[in-house]
């Protein structure tokens, strides 16, 4: 091969300083947008400030795919069905540095960044937290010069976007692309085919060896789209690969030529649906084929892309596991154990057990969630029917690992069943989470608490068949978006005393630890805090028309709505703390405002439910002029990353009040106390570690813990006990059956109490009531002594640095995928052409 020529290329824009920046901006608002620049318009230069961001992206990420190149360094993809970037534009810049000289050009066309910021829709390619966790590993990918991709799905349509009427969730679809997306490079030329349906042949190959091919399959293209993400500060720039479906037909001029028009572009809108839109998966609702077809879609042009870019460059496949390493977020992603199989047998031409190695040395699984009902399976029938190829070939896994399982355990019939990656009863299914284990080198979960669990309860036979295979690795948040960028009053202050190294080592918060004791840090703490509660005021001033008392405490519970998160003991909370202040206000100390926002999936009957109840009580309660304005309660609607943004830095409260044993770790939890909430917490996912982290007299721990719950649930809990036992949750309960919030829609929340005390309390909230009514007149006592609460405050945030995505990905790549940094050396040098490489 005739070696590179030596670049001569010199980066076109690359100066940082405000008037390049400005020279570009105007540059993209005539030749990018075709706008007049004068007088300016804000959209035109939110946009034309986008592209100028991007310019100065494109050179260091070329550079940096060169760098993966060159160096021969063995690279990560990281598998998701879901990202949540939000807004990119203040991330981008903050990552870049150029957030001064991004605030100064602006200023100068008559703009404030943040106003611009705003006209930039949220990108909500996903359902909640594993969405967004995926996108915190991107951030700190690219921040610890790892060698990574992300790999996903660009829909059209993400996460629902959520308004309220009449106190219900209403649904409309979220139509992000509608004005564009300076930020992606659509890439028409490089697209895959995605084969789906059709059968499978046998044939003899030319040594005559019996191998299978997939044929008569309807095809569709997978068409790359590219979104750049920067690590911070240092040159290091990654990528997000999002397949977009495309028709195949559209190239198949055969069909145009059959006079068939109309139908072809039918059919193309039929193929283009594949991308169409996000699942709001977290509900029950399995089992919908154009998920498995998104699912595979996806699993398909990604390896693809994977293989296109190794192939060449590995002498024999057994050494692929060594260049490659494929991180599967939750089983969305796991038909790529099947799919890279296939490959390599049918395609490559493998044998079994030399394929199967080279497969389980590449892939590791984590898993998100205990809850046997959302671990994921499809029926055999559909999974036969889309993808026979693939149904054949984990047929042909699990009878390999029946053997092994026969052979570890000889006699143990039983375990067979339970250990199968095929479920026989009620009807046959595949089960992805069985799949992805036994493909994988490395499973693990995402707090110690989960991890032991999974351990423990859910796969204890596979901890037996394979020992230390299940791990955690706990979550993490990047400090970035959540401090740096979300509340840059924190992060000015905490700079002013320990310089910036903590944006990138968040561990070297702990520097702050003598502070603490100092009246004047602890005042300019709170005075941060209060302005962070003064603009979130205005925002929901704006936002709903409800004055709040800014000296009230902000008592925030934000998170997808669903039963084991509680959203429906906070409001039953609230409603006896109401009765309360009925009866006499005096009887209240500390003012609240109490803050909800989630999202319940659209078929989700009980979350949705608890959506209207809290605006029911909310709509009495803030209408109520007998309570002295103590209490008010807000939902804000369509919460999502950028509102996350500007409710986490003022709130006081943070509320993460799941049952014990089943949220799998939270990350708001870290979100939250980074920016200096306390927390109102069972010991459940990571709030146990949170706790470890703060000390125990810096959070408010209250509850069963997970044994008890699953204690109380083999003994039998009776609800009723609680109830009578309770004067103030009875009172509560009965103003609910009474129709008190909801005198014109009686009975509408029958259902709520219906499951608290016929249906057995499931989730444990009544159980859970009484320490919580009393935990939180803790947290009232507390708030009366605002420097000891500063103190605390400050003591939990500079106790986070664990809870870095940061720490995550260096576990991630030291333990799981044996990956190293690319070095800072790596980094300086020429700018490289741009490459076939990307
Ligand atoms: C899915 C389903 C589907 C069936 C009904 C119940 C249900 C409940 C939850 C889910 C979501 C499962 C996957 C997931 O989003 N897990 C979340 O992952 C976060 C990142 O690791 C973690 O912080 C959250 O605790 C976990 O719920």
């Amino acid at each position: 091969m005739p070696s590179r020529p030596v670049s001569t290329y010199k980066p076109l824009c690359q100066s940082d300083d405000k008037d390049s920046l400005k020279n570009d901006i105007q540059r993209h608002v005539i030749s990018s947008l075709g706008n007049d620049y004068d007088p300016p318009r804000p959209y035109p230069y939110y946009k034309a400030l986008a592209y100028a961001v991007r310019d100065r992206m494109v050179d260091r990420w070329i550079y940096t795919q060169r760098r993966y190149h060159e160096s021969k360094a063995k690279r990560v993809y990281y598998l998701s069905l879901e990202f949540l970037p939000g807004r990119f534009l203040k991330n981008n810049i903050y990552n870049l540095n150029m957030d001064q000289c991004s605030r100064q050009a602006v200023a100068e066309f008559g703009f404030d960044l943040e106003d611009l910021s705003e006209l930039e829709w949220d990108a909500g390619l996903g359902n909640g937290g594993l969405g967004r966790l995926a996108s915190c590993f991107l951030d700190s990918m690219a921040a610890l010069q790892i060698p990574g991709h992300g790999y996903g799905i660009r829909y059209d349509y993400g996460i629902f976007f959520q308004t309220l009427s009449n106190g219900h969730q209403i649904e409309k679809c979220d139509n992000w692309l509608r004005n564009g997306n300076p930020w992606e490079f659509e890439r028409p030329e490089n697209l895959y085919e995605v084969q789906f349906g059709g059968h499978t042949e046998a044939y003899q190959d030319e040594n005559g060896k019996t191998s299978f091919r997939w044929v008569g399959t309807d095809n569709i293209m997978a068409m790359a789209c590219d979104t750049l993400i920067p690590g911070y500060d240092n040159g290091h720039v990654i990528n997000m690969r999002l397949w977009a479906a495309k028709s195949s037909r559209e190239f198949n001029l055969e069909f145009f030529n059959m006079g068939n028009y109309v139908g072809a572009v039918e059919d193309r809108i039929h193929s283009e649906t594949i991308s169409k839109v996000l699942y709001p998966n977290d509900s029950v609702d399995q089992g919908r084929e154009l998920r498995l077809r998104q699912q595979y879609f996806f699993v398909s042009a990604t390896f693809q892309d994977i293989l296109r870019r190794h192939k060449k460059h590995i002498a024999c496949w057994s050494e692929f596991p060594d260049h490659v390493a494929v991180q599967l977020n939750d089983t969305h992603p796991s038909i790529a154990v099947a799919e890279f199989m296939r490959l390599l047998i049918d395609q490559e031409h493998l044998e079994w057990n030399e394929a199967w190695d080279v497969c389980v040395r590449t892939f590791a699984y984590t898993n998100h969630t205990l809850l046997p009902e959302a671990l994921e399976t499809w029926p055999a029938a559909l999974l036969g029917r889309v993808l026979p190829r693939h149904m054949e070939i984990i047929l042909e896994i699990n009878r390999h690992f029946l053997a092994k399982v026969r052979q570890h355990f000889p006699g143990r019939d039983d375990l067979l069943e339970k250990l199968s990656i095929i479920q026989e009863h009620p009807e046959r299914r595949v089960r992805m989470a069985h799949l992805a284990i036994v493909g994988s080198h490395t499973v693990n979960g995402v707090s110690a608490l989960h991890s032991r669990l999974l351990q423990e309860r859910v796969f204890p036979e596979f901890v037996e068949l394979f020992p230390g295979k299940i791990r955690n690795v706990t979550n993490g948040i990047t400090p970035r978006r959540w401090l740096l960028q979300a509340n840059p009053g924190l992060a000015a202050l905490i700079s002013q005393h320990i310089g910036t190294g903590w944006i990138t080592h968040l561990d070297e918060m702990k520097k702050l630890a003598p502070m603490v004791d100092d009246p004047a840090f602890r005042e300019a703490w709170r005075k941060v805090k209060k302005e962070n509660k003064q603009r979130l005021l205005r925002y929901v001033l704006r936002k709903t028309g409800i004055n709040i008392d800014e000296s009230s405490l902000f008592d925030v519970q934000v998170k997808r709505i669903h039963e084991y998160k509680r959203q429906l003991l906070n409001i039953i909370y609230v409603i006896s703390l109401y009765n309360r202040l009925r009866k006499d206000p005096s009887s209240v100390t500390v003012p609240r405002t109490v803050f909800f926002g989630g999202k319940a999936a659209p078929s989700y009957v009980a979350a949705k439910l608890v959506i209207k109840l809290i605006n029911s009580v909310a709509e009495v309660v803030n209408n109520d002029q007998s309570i002295d304005n103590k209490l008010k309660i807000i939902f804000l609607s369509n919460y999502c990353v950028s509102q996350a943004e500007k409710i986490i830095p003022a709130a006081d409260l943070s509320e993460q009040i799941s049952t014990a044993g089943m949220e799998a770790s939270g990350t708001g939890n870290m979100k939250f106390a980074l920016n200096g909430a306390l927390t109102i917490g069972t010991l459940d996912g990571a709030n146990v570690e949170i706790m470890e982290e703060v000390g125990r007299d810096n959070i408010f721990i209250f509850g069963l813990k997970a044994e008890e719950v699953a204690e109380k649930r083999r003994s039998g809990h009776n609800p009723w006990d609680c109830y009578h036992q309770n004067p103030a949750l009875r009172e509560t309960l009965d103003m609910i059956r009474d129709n008190f919030f909801n005198p014109e829609e009686p009975g509408i929340f029958q259902p709520l109490l219906h499951s608290l005390l016929e249906g057995g309390d499931h989730y444990m909230l009544l159980a859970d009531y009484a320490d919580y009514a009393a935990t939180q007149e803790a947290v009232d006592k507390l708030y009366l002594d605002q420097d000891e609460w500063t103190r605390r405050s400050i003591i939990n945030s500079i106790n986070m640095g664990k809870f870095s995505s940061d720490r995550s990905i260096g576990d991630y790549a030291r333990d799981i995928w044996k990956v190293e940094p690319l070095s800072r050396a790596d980094f300086n040098g020429n700018c490289p052409l741009p490459g076939e490489d990307a």
